[in-house]
């Protein structure tokens, strides 16, 4: 296969630079001297994807013949990031592409920048869907992702006088390299209708979903590939079509709009991502989406199914299909319809094979989250689908109750369907019901899935549950993120630790080496220069190198406490000014993030941050001992700059509510430190990384539980903290807003009055661990070795480890190696 393309596909630096040419030539349709930066970025897309191709061909060959088991990765997001760079660094040519445009007077590192960032994702969730990919081709694996093609991914954020604003994120305005459209394999999607029971001659009855709407998905495949080996797999997002161009008998009534309204209407369906983290909105639309993406996905896997075999018995031996989170829950009631309407299996035998292929993964413990669907609007748009639904629970209540005879209070409970004025369809539940293996996202989170989240579902089938802490995959967030470090890192220990990165553990022999820690000091603060650039381009001021960079980078939600660093910025702010000669090591306090454009509360703190900027950045009295900065539009390309050049990671939830995070894993694997409660994941990292190495503070989960249970009273606390109070009073005062001094009265209150995420009870303990880390920084060998402490113990949160367990322990899969001479 090679060999027959080898002109197009060869690795040295003339082939590469030959095909570069051709494309910019008869791809872009320019020559050297014409080309734009756009059209050099494209030319070399193209001149890599070519390099993909035939190991993405001879890789679905390989998995046809060997008949091996796939996972579809069923996710709403898949934050996939840019891919030039990463496809370069896995095919192992990125230095080869760097010299190329070396000698032509080119950057590589600008040309990235022409690529736009695919947001097709809200935060965690999402990214953590596009590590798992690269991490399953990197270990082999057969595995397809499904989604959905967003025309406009989440919003570009703005900052206009302190305030959020949104902006369309039209990310395929300049088209996209990566992608080829399989028309040929469009699926057609029914919606609303009716549902008509046939009884046959032979006195058997079958359902037929009729009179419904079609909408055409249309897939967009996006090559995969792994780190350095030959596997490429298929990231397959769905983009929704009309299924006529236009309704004809509307336009020859001449309702030419109407016409094109429903043509537009049908479309929309691809149209825009949910902007909402954490927080479920009711719908129709996303119903919708949700729905589209699952059918598509289902006829495809049944399709491909049937390419190779000829029953549908051997299913689950054939395929895994994970859910991640409930967004795609609706897949097992679809696949029972698909089953039991489209290949006459019966009801038994259907759910069997459907709990037998499905997995299930919850990613919060947020109750807001948690997706329910008013009944009627489901019957409306998916009556076929609801009468499933009825049947899987009707069946699931009488299991139940055979269990608990007499317990109707548990079986409201346990009930897919939640009653209430309006009925609503439970998709957590649904999903509990469909899958024969349950998991949370890390230790903690599991545990308290099984304990307070689902504990009749627990009772009901303990072994379905089970943990798999997340990772994040090394080859983005250390070694394409953080070259001079992997540098650093292969010329002491070899490259292995990019393929296994608990090899990381070698790097720990060298904490005492003088030499090398003046080094990881050293490309600490290159990668801060690096950063100070991007702050000083946008914010018009340059960091002190010097300064801790304290960085905080999420999603902007009450329960990430991002109000609490603003608050501890308040009150330092505040004893430096009364203590002006107090010694403290100065800080840059860095933040980003995204609210959801309809949570006031959380863009009343973005604004507070940057008030408070405002006012700290101009006092002269603090000159650069803090500063603070808000970065705008957060996202995996900034992410990537930001993160290698942080000192401390803000990883502050209150304990019980951060199911895991992932930013914590990819500060730690760049040389941060972490501030952070005893929640989600950064456990398991203060357990491999050492008690020593993290700074700790705050309530436990079970002692938050324990406050809130015994009525917490945020008074309390702030009685008891004259800072607190003092910050308070501060913001309260008008301080930060002296164009509008009551603007802020909502944070004081809530603070004052609930303190629903218990920021004065973790205050002071805050504080506390704040002042260690400044005393600590003043000791460099000592942050030096805590840092390398860090690294060499990071090992186990590669999504390699993640992906290793789900395999193993969930989906039954094996490596699938491809042979390219085969
Ligand atoms: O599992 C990935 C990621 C976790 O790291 C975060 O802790 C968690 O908040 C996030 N969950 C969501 C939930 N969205 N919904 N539904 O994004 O998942």
């Amino acid at each position: 296969v090679v060999q027959n393309h080898s002109s197009r596909v060869g690795m040295t630096p003339e082939d590469l630079e030959q095909s570069v040419l051709e494309h910019l030539f008869y791809t872009c349709g320019k020559d050297l001297r014409s080309a734009t930066p756009l059209d050099v970025y494209r030319a070399i897309s193209h001149a890599t994807r070519d390099r993909l191709v035939h190991r993405w061909l001879q890789s679905k060959r390989t998995y046809f013949h060997h008949e091996a088991k796939r996972v579809c990765y069923l996710s709403a997001e898949f934050l996939i990031g840019r891919a030039l760079a990463q496809n370069l660094l896995n095919l192992g040519i990125y230095h080869l592409a760097e010299t190329s445009l070396d000698h032509r007077g080119l950057t590589l590192k600008d040309i990235l920048e022409e690529e736009l960032d695919p947001g097709l994702g809200n935060g965690g969730l999402g990214r953590l869907a596009a590590c798992f990919m690269e991490s399953l081709a990197t270990l082999q694996y057969p595995a397809y992702g499904y989604g959905i093609r967003y025309e406009f991914g989440i919003f570009d954020q703005e900052i206009a006088n302190g305030w959020q604003v949104e902006r369309g994120d039209d990310w395929l305005r300049r088209g996209n390299p990566w992608e080829v459209p399989r028309h040929e394999l469009s699926v057609g999607v029914n919606f609303y209708g009716r549902v008509e029971a046939r009884v046959h001659v032979d006195g058997t009855k079958s359902m037929h979903w009729v009179d419904t709407q079609t909408v055409i998905g249309v897939p967009y495949d996006t090559p995969i590939l792994g780190y350095q080996n030959n596997t490429v797999n298929t990231l397959r997002l769905w983009s929704a079509k009309a299924s006529k161009e236009f309704n004809f008998s509307v336009f020859n009534d001449g309702d030419y709009r109407r016409a094109v309204e429903e043509k537009a209407l049908s479309e929309s369906i691809s149209k825009v991502l949910y902007p909402n983290d954490e927080s479920a909105e009711g719908k129709e639309l996303r119903l919708k989406q949700q729905y589209f993406f699952v059918a598509c996905s289902i006829a495809d896997i049944i399709r491909r199914h049937k390419k190779r075999f000829d029953t549908l018995d051997n299913l689950p031996d054939q395929i895994a299909i994970q859910l991640n989170d409930t967004h795609p829950a609706i897949a097992v009631a679809e696949l029972m319809r698909v089953l039991i309407d489209e290949e006459s299996i019966a009801w038994e035998k259907a759910w069997e094979l459907t709990k037998a292929a499905t997995g299930f993964t919850n990613h919060t413990l947020l109750p807001e989250a948690l997706e329910k669907w008013p009944v009627p609007m489901f019957e409306r748009l998916l009556p076929r689908i609801l009468q499933i639904i009825y049947e899987i629970n009707r069946r699931f209540l009488l299991e139940v109750h055979v269990k608990w005879p007499n317990d109707d209070e548990r079986k409201r409970r346990l009930s897919i369907i939640e009653e209430g004025p309006v009925k609503h369809v439970r998709m957590a539940h649904l999903a509990v019901v469909g899958s024969h293996s349950v998991n949370g996202v890390a230790e903690l989170h599991s545990e308290l899935v099984c304990t307070q989240l689902m504990p009749d579902f627990h009772d009901m089938w303990p072994q379905r549950f089970n943990n798999k802490t997340n990772g994040v995959t090394p080859r983005r967030w250390l070694l394409q993120c953080n070259p001079d470090l992997s540098e650093a890192l292969t010329e002491r220990i070899s490259d292995g630790w990019a393929r296994d990165l608990s090899e990381l553990t070698k790097i720990l022999e060298y904490k005492d080496d003088t030499e090398f820690r003046a080094e990881v000091r050293a490309i600490k603060r290159k990668n801060k220069e690096r950063l100070a650039k991007v702050i000083e381009s946008r914010h018009g001021f340059k960091p002190n190198l010097d300064s801790i960079f304290d960085v905080q980078v999420k999603r902007l939600h009450e329960y990430k406490r991002q109000l609490l660093n603003c608050l501890h910025i308040i009150a330092l702010y505040q004893d430096m000014k009364e203590n002006p000669e107090s010694d403290r090591a100065p800080r840059t306090f860095i933040f980003g993030g995204k609210a959801a454009p309809g949570y006031m509360m959380a863009k009343l703190h973005i604004k507070l941050i940057n008030d408070v900027a405002d006012i700290i950045n101009h006092d002269p009295a603090i000159r650069d001992r803090i500063k603070v900065v808000f970065l705008s539009n957060y996202n995996v390309s900034l992410a990537e700059i930001i993160i290698p050049g942080a000192d401390i990671s803000e990883q502050i939830s209150m304990a019980g509510k951060e199911a895991s995070g992932t930013g914590n894993m990819k500060f730690a694997m760049n040389g941060a430190l972490t501030v952070g409660t005893l929640d989600g994941a950064n456990i398991e990292i203060r357990e491999e990384v050492g008690a020593e190495n993290f700074f700790l503070f705050g309530l436990k989960a079970d002692e938050v539980r324990g406050l809130k249970g015994s009525g917490y009273n945020p008074n309390h606390y702030i009685e008891r903290s004259p800072r607190l109070r003092r910050a308070l009073d501060l913001i309260a005062s008008g301080f930060f807003s002296p164009d509008d001094p009551s603007r802020f009265q909502p944070v004081v209150n809530e603070l004052r009055n609930l303190d629903t995420y218990m920021l004065c009870a973790d205050f002071d303990d805050y504080f506390r661990a704040q002042f260690e880390v400044d005393q600590c920084y003043r000791d460099p060998e000592n942050w030096t070795s805590k840092v390398i402490e860090n690294l060499g113990n990071i090992g186990k949160f590669s999504s390699d480890r993640t992906i290793e367990q789900y395999c193993k322990e969930i989906w039954n899969l094996t490596p699938c190696p491809i042979d390219l001479t085969e």
